[in-house]
């Protein structure tokens, strides 16, 4: 896939909308002093001239410190298999008690972005690639460049979170709606910490743009790997909550698909209604 060629401007540009509290999210005077051309350059700092398929876990380790991702007591959310429409990001826009990824500091500052090091350098000196990046794939491209900062952003959101957590999973996700391998599954779940968290809220929601007819959940709360995620949540001493199609996200997305066959009182296949 392509890169993001003026991804420099763009990271400092988003630096100083975040810094100044522009974007309404919540905004802790900490994050004012940050400098962010040195924020962008320690974002670039563990990668130059690294291959982009090797890149160490550690490696945007000093800029995570500098603006780590930080979420408000009882509102941190995670979402996973359910990425297409933006629906959790969406949701967490429109109201405070959601805060996701791509609202903290640094997840609003990489969003949507795609950059990765070079060994070979491509004429810019700068030791990054701004024409191609390798797609990653566990097998082909495992510690790829983009990779290793959601894992590290993601893993630092998991640790800090407290109080009421939530994730939104896809209830009609092929292979189940809690997949082993997610950053979810893998670096979020495992870094929640059971002196901390006093709930693990499931989310379970059905497709509405696909809106497959009269199949609303290939997965309930009660079977499947939702069972599966609930008992293993159990089992870390979380208290754990399931609910299907919870009405904030429904709404939302009967907003935006208005013509979905899971909206309204003829909506078929839904059990909760
Ligand atoms: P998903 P998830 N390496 O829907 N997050 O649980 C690479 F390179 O299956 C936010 O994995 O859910 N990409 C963002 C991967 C990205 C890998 C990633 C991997 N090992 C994670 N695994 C973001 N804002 O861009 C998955 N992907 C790709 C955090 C996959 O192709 C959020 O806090 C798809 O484009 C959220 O709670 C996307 O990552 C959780 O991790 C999501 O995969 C979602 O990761």
């Amino acid at each position: 896939p392509g890169t993001t060629s003026n991804i420099t401007d763009i990271l400092t540009g988003r630096c100083e909308e975040y810094r100044k509290c522009l974007l309404g999210e919540p905004c802790l005077p900490f994050y004012r002093n940050v400098k962010c051309r040195a924020a962008v350059e320690s974002f670039f700092k563990g990668i130059r001239n690294m291959d982009p398929c090797a890149t160490p876990d550690n490696a945007y380790d000093e800029f995570l410190n500098m603006v780590p991702p930080t979420t408000v007591r009882g509102t941190t959310m995670f979402w996973s298999g359910v990425m297409g429409n933006n629906i959790p990001q969406d949701v967490a826009q429109v109201t405070p008690e959601f805060s996701v990824l791509e609202e903290t500091f640094p997840g609003y500052m990489a969003g949507n972005l795609s950059w990765c090091g070079a060994t070979d350098g491509d004429g810019t000196g700068l030791g990054l690639n701004f024409t191609v990046c390798p797609t990653w794939t566990s097998e082909t491209c495992p510690n790829n460049t983009k990779a290793a900062f959601w894992a590290r952003a993601s893993k630092m959101l998991a640790t800090q979170a407290v109080g009421d957590v939530y994730v939104v999973l896809n209830a009609q996700r092929a292979g189940g709606a809690f997949n082993n391998g997610s950053i979810f599954a893998t670096i979020e779940a495992p870094n929640l910490n059971q002196d901390v968290v006093t709930n693990v809220a499931i989310y379970l929601i059905p497709d509405f743009q696909l809106a497959i007819p009269n199949e609303m959940y290939r997965e309930t709360c009660t079977n499947g790997s939702v069972l599966y995620l609930q008992n293993f949540l159990m089992n870390m001493n979380f208290n754990v909550t399931c609910e299907e199609n919870p009405k904030e996200i429904m709404w939302l997305q009967c907003a935006r698909f208005a013509n979905s066959p899971y909206c309204g009182p003829y909506a078929k296949g839904n059990p909760v209604v």
